[in-house]
């Protein structure tokens, strides 16, 4: 099996107070993990995995801070500060799959990855080295170099459709703070295809008119472009992230659009 797996910033962080870390899930996470590995190695199979995760209360206030009008600013200063503050929680999470024997290790994208004409460039020889090696790489949202000296926030809604989309996992798993994609009354959509995805778009739509980035809405027009099975889950529930990773696709919405 091998999944792709990112885990919100709201489920490891409280985003309200700075450098806040939401210990019990990080430890529930890291245990998750370990039982669904184990519960590969007794069939005698393996599960290879990358984990992502975003910027919670550590990269987010901090990138914040050096933002005017939609710019960054003093960077030779702020780059080095956000880094840091991500370097921070990457390592708090990678010491978590440590406690459990998971051999995380960090992917730090600062150091590689770059917008070239508003496109990703991150070269994942070494990440697909690392999986072949039984390894787990875990890669953070983070701030990267950007065409005419600027710079831009690599985010882990980057990070998730551009490494699925190049190394093409059996599954690409979002684990949010929502059950999934709502309908109207608020009940999961169970299941988003070439079937109803005009309706399911026309609610997200009308639910999200506040949110400028695109929330839910994004997130579901990436996944069906993806040609992979994606699924939108709750990482808060117990046990969510563990059933996710055994392949038990009830716990969320699915989105599987064959290309
Ligand atoms: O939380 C943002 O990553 P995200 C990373 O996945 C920084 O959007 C540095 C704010």
């Amino acid at each position: 099996m091998f999944a792709i797996l990112k885990i919100g910033g709201s489920i490891l962080c409280n985003k309200d107070i700075p450098y806040s870390v939401k210990w019990d899930n990080l430890e529930r996470v890291a245990m998750e993990i370990r039982k669904a590995m184990d519960h590969y190695l007794d069939r005698g199979e393996e599960l290879k995995l990358i984990l992502i995760h975003g910027g919670g209360s550590f990269g987010h206030p901090v990138a914040k801070r050096y933002m005017r009008g939609g710019k960054f600013k003093n960077m030779e200063r702020g780059f080095w500060e956000i880094q840091k503050a991500m370097r921070r929680l990457n390592t708090l999470v990678i010491d978590a799959l440590h406690e459990y024997s998971i051999p995380g290790v960090s992917i730090q994208p600062s150091s590689f990855v770059a917008f070239r004409d508003n496109k990703i460039h991150f070269d994942t020889y070494v990440i697909e080295g690392m999986l072949k090696r039984g390894l787990i790489p875990v890669v953070h949202g983070d701030v990267v170099i950007a065409d005419r000296e600027n710079y831009r926030i690599f985010s882990g809604d980057h990070a998730l459709p551009y490494l699925t989309k190049k190394l093409k996992p059996d599954i690409s798993l979002h684990a949010s703070d929502v059950d999934g994609v709502l309908d109207p009354e608020g009940r999961v959509i169970k299941s988003i295809n070439l079937g109803n995805i005009g309706e399911v778009v026309k609610y997200i739509r009308s639910s999200e008119k506040e949110d400028v980035t695109g929330g839910m809405y994004l997130k579901v027009m990436e996944a069906c472009r993806l040609g992979v099975k994606v699924l939108i889950f709750n990482g808060n529930r117990r046990d969510n992230i563990y059933r996710s990773l055994i392949g038990d696709y009830s716990i969320g919405t699915r989105i599987n659009f064959p290309l």
